[in-house]
């Protein structure tokens, strides 16, 4: 009997494997694994490692969504989540689910947006939002389907917490976008939202904030429109700066030059305009 229930456990876990898809459900900290979902907020999604997307949807979520800050129902498990003491300049990671790797040619990015109370199990994640890490195209010459992505076999993503945070509680949404469904507007975003307390006694100042939803929307020909399977890198290059994914990341400055692309009086100026462009597919 009990064999068979191992066989069957296993079973189970090759059948997610062999879905391809994955959400990040272990913080890590001094190369130790959390639980999952120990210091990650989990989805009340049932098949949790589903995608989200524009258009042939999974749970009618989209990137249009509210719950695209830290997916479906997460924030029902805000006040269970544990919150994760580190401190500025800390390099963490955030690993999948069943240590699973990423099969989807695509970026990968760590955004984090600050608890204006203090108390990230209160905060829903309306605030503003910066960028810590990208990575798009390690290996131009590779194939766009699979392994020019630097993302295309991690099984998590390491980054450093910027030395300049300010002390405070904070959510760290990591995500992997698939874009081998992009002509067909079935770009996939696999995320999820830790929960930290930053210490330290850092003052930077984030130059290029974003609201979620709000970020995306699919007039980005990266999402959709763009196909790996036909265009070159140089127009996958050219898609990608056409929207967050290709904006600098922070790096814990006070005055870090905005994009030039983004030059404005406003602090935020390519995230205003971006949110002005209503999404053609709001299911
Ligand atoms: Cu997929």
């Amino acid at each position: 009997m009990k064999q068979f229930l191992s066989l069957f456990a296993m079973g189970a876990v090759l059948a997610k494997t062999a879905s391809a898809h994955y959400i990040f459900s272990k913080l890590v900290i001094d190369g130790e694994a959390s639980a999952d979902w120990q210091y990650i907020r989990q989805t009340t999604r049932s098949e949790n490692y589903m995608p989200t997307k524009y258009s042939n949807t999974f749970d009618n979520l989209t990137p249009s969504d509210s719950d695209f800050r830290c997916n479906l129902g997460s924030f029902s498990n805000a006040a269970k989540t544990e919150v994760a003491e580190v401190a500025a300049g800390d390099r963490i990671a955030m690993r999948l689910f069943y240590d699973g790797t990423i099969a989807h040619p695509g970026p990968g990015q760590v955004y984090m947006s600050k608890a204006p109370s203090g108390n990230v199990q209160e905060y829903e994640g309306d605030g503003e939002w910066f960028k810590i890490w990208e990575k798009t195209l390690c290996n131009k010459e590779g194939d766009l389907t699979k392994t020019a992505w630097c993302a295309y076999g991690m099984s998590e993503f390491e980054f450093q917490i910027p030395d300049n945070t300010p002390a405070g509680e904070y959510l760290v949404r990591a995500e992997h976008v698939g874009l081998h469904g992009a002509q067909s507007n079935e770009a996939e975003f696999f995320y999820s939202c830790a929960q930290i307390k930053v210490s330290g006694s850092g003052n930077g100042i984030p130059s290029l904030t974003y609201k979620i939803p709000g970020l995306y929307n699919d007039s980005m020909e990266l999402f959709n429109g763009l196909n790996l399977w036909v265009n070159t890198v140089d127009e996958v290059e050219v898609d990608i700066t056409k929207t967050p994914v290709g904006d600098d990341v922070w790096d814990g400055s006070r005055s870090s030059a905005l994009r030039s692309s983004s030059a404005a009086p406003s602090a935020t100026p390519s995230a205003g305009v971006r949110s002005s462009i209503i999404s053609s597919c709001s299911l």
